[in-house]
């Protein structure tokens, strides 16, 4: 969180969090696409000549009021990759609020839940935790799930009961949802510290 109050602006860190390949950018693609550019800056996206996210993609929108300050959530997704940790930790430095995206295909499932505890690891090094840290959960690709795979998955990453939704990201499914959801919990946890 910055507050910069010449400006009256509030910005939040909000961090989209998976396995590679679960769906992230589609998210931020998506959300691009339907956000008033007025509302929304550029999409930042660094990739690799493989098409998958090497850094991070970026986009920062803009909604409503928080105390009299304009709220700025800047979305970052993570390189889900294992070997793109230090990536991982430097992205989720002063982080407000994250969406974790699962691949609810069935064999997907370890490499949700690894992502998931590295996800705990690298809050744990900010300070923060699971357990009381604002995050929400996507079950994206819901159209190549089989129902017993998202029973499976709400009973193996959602041990903490935290807002989950499904999505279909790649058909905007589920999306504006997910980051409502993201925002009220965040700023219900900034509403606390301001
Ligand atoms: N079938 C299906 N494909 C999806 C869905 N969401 C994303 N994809 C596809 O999955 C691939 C990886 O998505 P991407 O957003 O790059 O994953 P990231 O590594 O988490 O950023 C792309 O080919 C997307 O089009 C979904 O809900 N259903
Ligand atoms: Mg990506």
């Amino acid at each position: 969180m910055f507050i910069n109050w010449a400006q009256k602006e509030l910005n939040l860190k909000v961090v989209y969090y998976g396995p590679g390949l679960s769906g992230k950018t589609t998210n931020l693609e998506y959300i691009y696409s339907q956000i008033n550019p007025a509302c929304r800056g550029d999409l930042v996206t660094l990739k690799t000549r493989e098409e998958r996210t090497l850094y991070f993609d970026f986009l920062q929108v803009e909604f409503g009021k928080i105390k009299g300050l304009r709220p700025k959530f800047n979305l970052y997704t993570i390189p889900g990759q294992i070997y793109y940790r230090e990536s991982r930790r430097i992205i989720l430095r002063g982080v407000d609020g994250v969406v974790f995206v699962a691949d609810s295909q069935q064999d997907r499932s370890t490499d949700n839940l690894d992502s998931l505890l590295d996800l705990e690891q690298n809050l744990i090094r900010n300070g923060h935790s699971l357990d009381t840290f604002p995050w929400v959960l996507q079950l994206n690709k819901e159209d190549l799930a089989t129902p017993d795979s998202i029973a499976d998955l709400k009973e193996k990453l959602n041990f903490l009961n935290v807002p989950t939704l499904t999505a279909v990201a790649s058909k905007g499914k589920g999306v504006l949802e997910t980051l409502k959801m993201a925002i009220q919990n965040t700023v219900a946890n900034v509403h606390e510290t301001i």
